[in-house]
Formats: structure tokens, C-alpha cells, sequence
């Protein structure tokens, strides 16, 4: 889709891995807006976007919109509405509810997309590599992997303790999201913003086969796939204990 000639100059800051990212740049292709992708260094990202968006915003995605700076996912899509109000992302009657359920996914949900892949990562890195579009790694890659493993682990504060909790919590929550398709704020004809939110993250998840047992046959599998079918990374099976797998 063509931008409209009023449309205004958009540049989207990123880590392409990143599912809020994701988010951002699923409601900008849906608005038919065009946009300028530039991606950060990795581990790096924190300065730039600091310079660029102010003290405090250190995390991705951030875009700067007709020269105003709009920092995080949920922050970028009210404006895209605002700017492109046609698809809504927030439809009426339903505004409301799809935001609450935006904001839902935003917090402790989509953390989960950076702490279980990167967990799961640990104990099969030779599969990182899949994650850049290719195949396992060979033997001096597989170091990398686990040096830069060992750092994410500790810079998101990754323990085995803290993803058992998360594996725990996680079929309540794919319960919540079955409960927004019930209410009609996601699965509907055409995405609302807590369809992106909500598909990012369990897109992202869904590259750990162990966590098939979660997500197979839900409206969250559904909903992540219909609207990211391409993303890259297989974690095989028995990264994870089986028996913090609980399914859905
Ligand atoms: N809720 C925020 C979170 C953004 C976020 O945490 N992004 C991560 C990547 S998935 C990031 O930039 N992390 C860098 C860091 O923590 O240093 C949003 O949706 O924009």
C-alpha cells in the first residue's frame, strides 16, 4: 500500500529479533505507511536510543514520527491510529477493552519473549544461529553463542528459578489471551492492536518446541502466525526440564 502524500516521515528505530519491534512495524505495514528502518547495534542499543529519544528510553522499538520522537510499541501504535485512523488498531465499541488488553501484553507477557528463548538458548546455543536465518552453529560459534548467552542472562536477569515462575504462570496467561478472542478483541477479521502485541510475543515463544505443549491449538498460535508467519529461530526439544512444561 502506498503512504498518502500527507502522510508524514517515519523512521523506526530497532533490533530486528526484538516482538516489540515486531509490533511496530505489523501497524505500520497495516496502516499502509512507509517508514525507514534503522537498525541498532546489539547491546548497544541502550546509548543510541538514549541520544535519540531521551534520558530514561533505552529500549526498542522508538520512531520518530513528522519529527516527533514516540518511544515503545503501545506509545507507536496510539499515535499510527491518530495519524491513520482507518484501519483501527483500537476499533469502537471495543477502544477500551483492546487497549487494557494492549497494556496487559505489554508488561509481564511480553517479558516472557526476553527471558524463555534466551533460557532455552543456553542449553542448545547451537542454535542461535538459526535465529539469524541459518543453521546451527559450528564449534567456534557455539562458544560465541554461549559467551553472549551468559551476558544476556545477566544483563535480563535470567535464572532457572525466576523461568519455572514464568513457566508456571504460563498457561494462566495463555488462558487470559483465549478470553480476549472470546470478548472479541483479538482473532477478529482485521488486527487491533492487541493482536500485534499479544502475536509478537507468542510468535517469539513459539521457536521453543517445548513450549508446543502450550500453545498448540490455541487462538494465540493462531493469531501469532496469521500475522508473523516469517520469523526465524528453532530452540529443539529438551532445552527446558520437561516437567516445568506445564501445557495449556
Ligand atoms: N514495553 C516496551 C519494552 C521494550 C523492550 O524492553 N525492548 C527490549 C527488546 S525486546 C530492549 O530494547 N531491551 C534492551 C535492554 O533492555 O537493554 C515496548 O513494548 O516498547
Amino acid at each position: 500500500m502506498e503512504s498518502s502524500p500527507a502522510a508524514p516521515e517515519i523512521t523506526l528505530h530497532l533490533l530486528p529479533p526484538s516482538h516489540p519491534c515486531l509490533t511496530a512495524k505489523a501497524a505500520l505495514a497495516h496502516k499502509g505507511l512507509e517508514f525507514e528502518e534503522v537498525v541498532l547495534e546489539m547491546g548497544g542499543q541502550g546509548d543510541q536510543i538514549e541520544a535519540i529519544y531521551g534520558e530514561g528510553c533505552r529500549t526498542v522499538p522508538g520512531a520518530i514520527i513528522g519529527g516527533e520522537p514516540v518511544h515503545g510499541s503501545t506509545a507507536i501504535l496510539k499515535r499510527l491510529d491518530e495519524i491513520v485512523p482507518d484501519p483501527a488498531l483500537y476499533p469502537e465499541p471495543i477502544a477500551d477493552a483492546v487497549r487494557a488488553a494492549e497494556l496487559w501484553a505489554d508488561g509481564e507477557f511480553q517479558d516472557l519473549g526476553r527471558r524463555l528463548p534466551w533460557f532455552a538458548l543456553y542449553f542448545r546455543p547451537e542454535a542461535m544461529g538459526t535465529f539469524g536465518g541459518g543453521g546451527p552453529l559450528d564449534p567456534a560459534g557455539t562458544d560465541f553463542a554461549i559467551k553472549f548467552l551468559r551476558a544476556t542472562w545477566k544483563h535480563s536477569g535470567i535464572s532457572a528459578e525466576r523461568v519455572a515462575g514464568d513457566l508456571e504462570a504460563l498457561p494462566g496467561m495463555v488462558g487470559e489471551i483465549e478470553g480476549f478472542a472470546e470478548r472479541g478483541l483479538i482473532g477478529g477479521e482485521s488486527p487491533t492492536a492487541a493482536d500485534f502485541q499479544i502475536g509478537s510475543t507468542v510468535r517469539v515463544l513459539s521457536t521453543i518446541r517445548d513450549l508446543d505443549p502450550v500453545f498448540d491449538g490455541t487462538i494465540a498460535r493462531e493469531v501469532a502466525f496469521r500475522y508473523f508467519p516469517d520469523y526465524p529461530g528453532e530452540v529443539p526439544a529438551g532445552a527446558i526440564p520437561a516437567g516445568w512444561v506445564r501445557p495449556s
